[in-house]
């Protein structure tokens, strides 16, 4: 009785200074980002006059008739990406060589242009007839720094650059996320571009309302503050962003990383990274691909730390994902299948308390955890201690901080017959809504 009278007291006083936590308007996302967030996992593909000129950053004074892919098969994308267990594929559309993907009425440096397919050739849409075949979501990059247009630097050139994301979205759209990358280089005159981004936010807005808008800082989806696909520990799908601006007026890099506390908006990170050292297809790079372990452990610091991944696989001259590719791929995909389709113990909770007990249906050595919060209402969790019972003795205690909309959580092997998740400190009454316990391969397990 005492026992459950001080335990009773210990919920009350935390649930209360919770209560006494809440902010009055605290961030929480929007639909399309809570739809976002539940992706997880897509794919990134750099394609374009780089792939064959051996380039990462195109000059923009490349012919047209370099852009020549013999044997283009977005459908081979596509299926790729599939078996690869990815949700979607965001493409280049237009680097900061300027050269467009699509036949753009804006533009001469197309692959109107190119001699591929006589000219009457078309990525974009190519890549949107398969994703709709595929049950795949699409997205657009679309570089603001163009070193082949000839108004780049000057305020028409905010007009050309609305006017394309205009055209891409009505053509090839609905997207799920459009990218927008901070890049500010010199144009052809020598010039930088003052970017009008309050008026292409606002576009992009107007005409497309659900998908999600990323940029170092948002307003959706932040950069994760690194190319390396891993965000910070702990992590915040929040971040303020008054007094900042995108590109070299972000906010550090350690802050998007970490995202702020009691940040203002809500914008989760989104962690991109390529399979490979570059971001465009470099032949003397294909044994230099990541091994399927490689990207488990990059999925283990990205989605396992809340955040989304977002990773690049670049096809080939021939215009086709390189066996190398596919095979790390599929690999990957195999060991989150043979991670977690065994699941040892879980629990789902609908009412929020500051003690979660999952008992395991015998003692047996376990190594993941992965705890799930309820985001709908914000993210509340700061600092949680998993214990790990043997007969009701504790037998390993494992300390986090964020939960976010995943956190997996490794270590190793430790026989158990229960554990308990208990919340330390939270923002507000938070919820964890799932809470599952597996095995996986030790040689898996997070290193550091
Ligand atoms: C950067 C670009 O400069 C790289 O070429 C690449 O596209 C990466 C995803 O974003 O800003």
């Amino acid at each position: 009785m005492k026992k459950i009278i001080l335990l009773l007291t210990t919920v009350f006083a935390l649930t209360n200074s919770w209560a006494q936590k809440i902010s009055v308007n605290p961030p929480v996302p929007a639909a399309r980002q809570l739809q976002w967030q539940q992706m997880e996992f897509y794919l990134f593909v750099h394609f374009g006059p780089n792939t064959f000129t051996d380039l990462e950053w195109g000059k923009g004074t490349e012919p047209e008739d370099v852009f020549n892919p013999t044997h283009l098969d977005c459908g081979q994308w596509c299926r790729i990406a599939k078996a690869a267990g990815a949700k979607g594929i965001i493409l280049t559309a237009k680097h900061h060589d300027g050269f467009c993907l699509w036949p753009s009425k804006y533009s001469t440096h197309t692959v109107a242009q190119s001699k591929w397919k006589n000219g009457k050739g078309d990525v974009l849409l190519e890549l949107r007839d398969s994703c709709k075949k595929y049950g795949l979501k699409m997205g657009v990059y679309l570089s603001p720094w163009d070193r082949n247009h000839p108004e780049y630097g000057t305020p028409a050139y905010n007009d050309v650059f609305v006017n394309m994301m205009k055209e891409v979205v009505q053509r090839y759209g609905p997207f799920f996320e459009f990218w927008w990358d901070g890049a500010n280089g010199e144009g052809p005159n020598g010039k930088k571009q003052v970017y009008d981004w309050c008026r292409f936010e606002n576009t992009m807005r107007a005409i497309a309302p659900k998908t999600v808008l990323f940029s170092d800082i948002g307003p959706d989806a932040r950069w994760v503050g690194n190319e390396k696909g891993f965000a910070g520990d702990p992590n915040w799908d929040l971040l303020d962003t008054a007094g900042f601006t995108r590109g070299i007026g972000a906010p550090s890099n350690d802050t998007l990383n970490h995202g702020n506390v009691n940040g203002k908006n809500w914008i989760p990170a989104e962690c991109d990274v390529s399979i490979r050292p570059g971001w465009f297809y470099h032949k003397e790079e294909d044994e230099k691909v990541k091994s399927p372990e490689q990207l488990f452990e990059l999925y283990l610091k990205s989605v396992g730390r809340g955040a989304n991944l977002l990773l690049n696989v670049p096809p080939d001259r021939d215009g086709l994902i390189d066996a190398h590719d596919s095979a790390a791929l599929v690999g990957f995909k195999k060991l989150r299948d043979e991670s977690f389709d065994n699941t040892i113990a879980e629990k789902k909770f609908n009412t929020a308390s500051s003690t979660y007990t999952i008992p395991l249906p015998s003692t047996q050595k376990i190594n993941c955890i992965v705890l799930k919060e309820d985001i709908a209402t914000g993210q509340k969790i700061s600092s949680f201690t998993i214990v790990l019972q043997q007969n009701d003795n504790t037998v390993k205690e494992i300390k986090g901080n964020t939960v976010g909309n995943k956190r997996i959580l490794t270590f190793p092997s430790t026989e158990a017959d229960a554990i308990k998740v208990i919340i330390n400190n939270a923002k507000a009454t938070p919820l964890l809504n799932d809470v599952s316990v597996y095995s996986i391969d030790e040689k898996l397990i997070e290193k550091d």
